[in-house]
């Protein structure tokens, strides 16, 4: 079907955390909790609202929700790769999409800036303990062997140490209950 008009549905900040917490899908202890947690809530509201489902886990080939955030201007290609909110930061993650066939008539928009633009000490490039990122992108085995070592127990428990020297939003960055599950989850993929 062709869509007309792509709601993205996520999480900003830890908003939306306790719902998930508090599911039957996180206490199950089966694989992929939160997404299957997601695809109950979105699957639900695409039956109640008539529209399609998508979901950014659902690959490969996976759907490209970041180009499909970055179309609503409000978010912007960080550094690491991931996407900053001017009032969000880099604390936010999309849970799933619904596709409508009609072109729905959306709020005004307003036409933000990146917050990198005026970023000169970009700390989050220096922050990693073993340099996975830089200018020419992210090394992602490099990454993955340091969080699997002992040296990236604060990786693991805190996250990203790279995403969290990013002084945008500061206030909504994960709890460590949020930052760590993420993380295992990077760690196990
Ligand atoms: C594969 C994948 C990974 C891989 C590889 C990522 C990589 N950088 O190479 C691994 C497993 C390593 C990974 C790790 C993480 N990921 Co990841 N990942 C994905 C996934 C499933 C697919 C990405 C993809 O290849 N898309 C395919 C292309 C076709 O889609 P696209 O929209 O066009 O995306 C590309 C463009 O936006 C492009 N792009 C467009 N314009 C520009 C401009 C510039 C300058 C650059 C550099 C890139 C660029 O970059 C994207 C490719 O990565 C997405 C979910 C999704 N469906 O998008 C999550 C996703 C990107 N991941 C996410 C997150 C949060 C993470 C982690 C931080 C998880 C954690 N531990 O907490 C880590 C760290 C990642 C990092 N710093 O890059 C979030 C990002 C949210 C956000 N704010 O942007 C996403 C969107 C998942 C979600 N549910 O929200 N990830």
């Amino acid at each position: 079907m062709p869509a007309g008009t792509i709601v993205l549905l996520g999480f900003v900040g830890s908003e939306g955390w306790p719902r998930f917490s508090a599911s039957a899908e996180a206490a199950d202890e089966q694989p992929s909790p939160l997404d299957r947690w997601s695809r109950r809530i979105i699957d639900g509201l695409a039956a109640a609202l008539g529209g399609s489902a998508l979901y950014p886990f659902a690959g490969p080939p996976w759907l490209p929700f970041q180009r499909w955030a970055q179309r609503t201007g409000d978010v912007f290609i960080s550094p690491l790769g991931i996407l900053i909110h001017p009032e969000y930061g880099l604390w936010h993650s999309y849970r799933g999409a619904l596709a409508f066939a009609e072109r729905l008539k959306l709020a005004p928009r307003t036409k933000p800036s990146s917050p990198c633009a005026t970023c000169a000490a970009k700390p989050c490039l220096t922050a990693c303990p073993v340099s996975a990122f830089s200018t020419v992108g992210y090394d992602v085995a490099r990454c993955r062997a340091h969080i699997a070592s002992e040296a990236g127990a604060a990786c693991m428990s805190g996250g990203c140490l790279a995403r969290l020297a990013c002084p945008v939003g500061a206030q909504h960055r994960y709890a460590s209950d949020q930052a760590s599950f993420h993380m295992r989850a990077f760690r196990r993929g």
